[in-house]
């Protein structure tokens, strides 16, 4: 979320979209993109606020679809980009699009960083338990037994849980969602951006050329279940409530599992600089930034 309040004007889906989506047909990300033009042109956020940053998959080609300024990024790295932007543009509403294999992955550390730092920005992680853009290689989400190119006689390796690595990371908002539920990810993702902090909104977005079905177990229309966090009797700061809804079995809870607020980094560095800057009234911020680095020689 930005540091100031955004104006009224609300943004149609024509303004807000660019380029057409190149995704095969019926991909779960198509609806996570319709999402993201609901959600952000109701809230009226202006397109010179909006920066989408991604790494490298299917699901990382979302900044092109979208008419705001964008990166497309190297793969697993746009979470140093995207904190890099929100450090220094507390005006700007940053967001961050990608796979699991991007986010979990090879960018996986950078998610527990991300987390604990309290980076102020928004991540969906669009998860469909394989490498989608390279063509069906295990992920770190897949699970045991699935056949990939990778594994052809099934994965072998415990997937991970994205639910308690983000509670145990530090993250202040995490969120789970099902792109076939387009009430629901309207409201998380509403809820992700409006959030001062690190938002997370794990998104089972399924990738119909290579793992179609994969979250049918959590999709009514093809007889699974849709199961709702009740956030009534939680108390939303718990991390252990929040682990044990990470632990239920696939497909589980879906909803927001944690929520609380801490200082952010942004609010801290900033407070910072304008602490020395207060001090130190006549000097320009170079000469500021020369005299810090040379007291760390
Ligand atoms: C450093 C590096 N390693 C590997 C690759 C190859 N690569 C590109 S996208 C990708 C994984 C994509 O999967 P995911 O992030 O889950 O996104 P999806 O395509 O499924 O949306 C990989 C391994 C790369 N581009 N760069
Ligand atoms: S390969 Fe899968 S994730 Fe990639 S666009 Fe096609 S359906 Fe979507």
């Amino acid at each position: 979320m930005s540091e100031t309040a955004p104006p009224a004007k609300k943004l149609t889906k024509k303004e807000l979209k660019a380029d057409h989506p190149t995704w095969c047909p019926a991909c779960g990300d198509f609806a996570v993109l319709a999402s993201f033009f609901n959600v952000v042109g109701n809230l009226g956020i202006p397109h010179e606020k909006i920066v989408c940053v991604a790494g490298i998959g299917c699901s990382s080609r979302f900044p092109y679809f979208v008419n705001a300024h964008g990166i497309h990024f190297i793969h697993g790295r746009a979470l140093p980009l995207a904190t890099g932007i929100s450090l220094s543009r507390p005006d700007l509403h940053v967001f961050v699009f990608g796979g699991d294999g991007d986010g979990y992955s090879i960018g996986g550390n950078h998610l527990t960083h991300a987390a604990r730092k309290n980076i102020n920005l928004s991540y969906v992680i669009m998860d469909n338990f394989v490498y989608g853009l390279t063509k069906n290689q295990t992920s770190p989400t897949t699970p045991i037994g699935r056949r990939s190119k990778t594994d052809p006689r099934g994965a072998i390796d415990r997937p991970i849980n994205p639910m308690a690595q983000l509670v145990s990371s530090g993250a202040t908002f995490i969120a789970r969602t099902h792109a076939a539920q387009v009430k629901h990810m309207n409201e998380m993702f509403e809820r992700a951006i409006l959030h001062p902090g690190f938002a997370v909104v794990e998104t089972l977005s399924e990738c119909t050329m290579f793992y179609p079905g994969a979250f049918d177990a959590g999709n009514p229309r093809k007889g699974g279940t849709f199961d709702l966090v009740d956030e009534s009797s939680r108390d939303m700061e718990s991390t252990a409530a929040a682990m044990e809804l990470a632990e239920e079995e696939f497909p589980g809870k879906f909803g927001v599992f944690y929520e609380t607020k801490r200082p952010t980094k942004n609010e801290l560095e900033w407070a910072w600089i304008e602490d020395a800057r207060s001090k130190t009234p006549d000097l320009s911020e170079r000469d500021l930034m020369r005299k810090r680095f040379a007291g760390m020689r």
